[in-house]
């Protein structure tokens, strides 16, 4: 169950983490059969880091992802978090899309990445103002810097801003020139780079239109949950780290019907 607190959280950052709500044994399961298929395909062995050489994430992960194993992502918290948050949603086909990224085989430092910011197309829809919730899956423990996903809290107050509700939704090629025109803080966010990203971007933070906003990386352990607003502006990060990231995730979206609206 979701507290007051957290859908207050969740108000105003776009973002909502829930701890272990798949068990452990799931997710393991998983795990296992992304590494039977990382074998197969790639030659890439569990135990021997030195055949990871994949670097890119990893792509033709559709197959895998329909396995029944998969299924499991919607388990009871996942769902009773889903209700709380969105009222009525829609039960997705299947409950995964992978994100999986091995580590990049050269010492590199890691750094808040300039590139492919965005927020997920959705459509508007007259009087709703919680459309859909971004699911992010860890299946395996992800430490900061491994690769897990980032995402500038805070962003989706502005994109309910700047986008013109005479569009079919918001755009996100056309909302980061806007807001990038409008604001260095985000136009060097994601045209920029040089200076102490992580401390701008991730620890200081800063209010763009009185809205605070700062850099959040979806770190934690296997089976954590982060439900995320779907105008959250959102990218990729470079795994530096030892281990690959293995995550799973998914536009979930609003009912017809009775509505909540946030
Ligand atoms: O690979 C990632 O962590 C980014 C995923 C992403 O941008 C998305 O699913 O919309």
């Amino acid at each position: 169950m979701v507290t007051e607190a957290q859908l207050e959280e969740f108000e105003r950052t776009g973002l909502l983490r829930l701890a272990g709500a798949i068990p452990a044994a799931d997710t393991a399961a998983m795990c296992d059969r992304i590494w039977d298929h990382v074998l197969a395909e790639h030659g890439m062995q569990r135990t021997e880091p030195a055949t990871w050489l994949v670097e890119q994430r990893m792509a033709g992960l559709r197959t895998v992802a329909r396995r029944d194993e998969f299924m499991r992502i919607g388990s009871p918290a996942v769902r009773a978090a889903l209700s709380d948050v969105l009222g009525e949603w829609t039960e997705p086909r299947h409950w995964g899309g992978l994100l999986v990224t091995f580590p990049l085989r050269e010492e590199t430092v890691w750094d808040v990445p300039s590139i492919v910011w965005h927020n997920d197309f959705v459509p508007f829809e007259a009087g709703a103002r919680l459309r859909a919730v971004q699911l992010f899956v860890l299946l395996n423990d992800i430490r900061p810097r491994g690769g897990a996903t980032l995402v500038l809290t805070g962003s989706h107050h502005l994109v309910s801003r700047y986008a013109d509700p005479a569009d079919d939704g918001p755009h996100p090629k056309r909302l980061r020139r806007q807001l990038g025109a409008a604001h260095p803080w985000l136009r060097e966010l994601w045209g920029g780079e040089g200076g102490d990203r992580v401390q701008r971007y991730m620890v200081d933070g800063f209010e763009v239109d009185g809205v605070p906003q700062r850099v959040v990386e979806l770190a934690g352990r296997a089976g954590d949950v982060f439900l995320m607003h779907c105008d959250t502006f959102h990218t990729a990060a470079p795994n530096c780290l030892d281990q690959p990231r293995m995550m799973a995730t998914n536009m979930i979206r609003l009912e017809q019907g009775p509505r909540r609206t946030v």
